[in-house]
């Protein structure tokens, strides 16, 4: 930087005091930001001890934790959550109802979730026609396709909902819980 012949003393030296100030305080932005981000990822490796992802934060060398964004370390804990898979069949004219006809059913009806864990349903519909396992209060609707295939059952909020098959099929297994309705408890 030149300076002007008429510059003070005192001019120089103002100029100074501001040019290392502002030095300054970028270094401490730095220094915050950088304790920041490290007091963050203390804190979500401490949480994560006492959670349920405890083995998962376990494996984890506490070195390779600490600088991860705390977003990539959460999606890690949740991947280590094993993913439960049911097998079941829809059958046609599968049992009887009270009054002795055989009636269309799921062989399983009843499903139990933890509340955002998806459950991989392996359904095996052996029936020529596709039915339904809806819940619009559980916010599931999953077509059931003729032949074996997986379907992920999700629930974002805890409660105990019942389903319907919403599919038109059999009219009296479709409003009877065991047969084309049934329950999914959300915990
Ligand atoms: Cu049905």
């Amino acid at each position: 930087m030149a300076y002007s012949p008429q510059h003070t003393d005192q001019e120089i030296f103002d100029e100074e005091v501001v040019r290392k100030g502002k030095v300054l305080l970028e270094v401490l932005a730095g220094v915050g930001i950088f304790a920041a981000v490290l007091m963050s990822s203390i804190a979500l490796v401490r949480s994560s001890a006492s959670g349920p992802a405890v083995q998962a934060s376990a494996k984890t060398p506490l070195s390779s934790v600490a600088f991860t964004a705390p977003g990539a370390a959460a999606a890690t804990a949740a991947a280590a959550v094993p993913v439960k898979t049911e097998d079941l069949k829809v059958v046609a004219e599968y049992k009887r109802g009270p009054e002795g006809t055989k009636h269309d059913a799921f062989t399983q009806t009843n499903f139990t979730v933890k509340v955002g864990q998806p459950l991989r349903l392996r359904i095996d519909n052996t029936d020529t026609a596709p039915h339904s396992i809806t819940s619009p209060q559980a916010g599931v609707n999953i077509t059931v396709q003729p032949g074996t295939h997986t379907y992920t059952l999700v629930v974002h909020e805890a409660g105990h909902f019942t389903w319907d098959c919403i599919l038109e099929c059999d009219p009296w297994a479709m409003t009877h819980i065991g047969y084309m309705s049934g329950y999914i408890t959300a915990t």
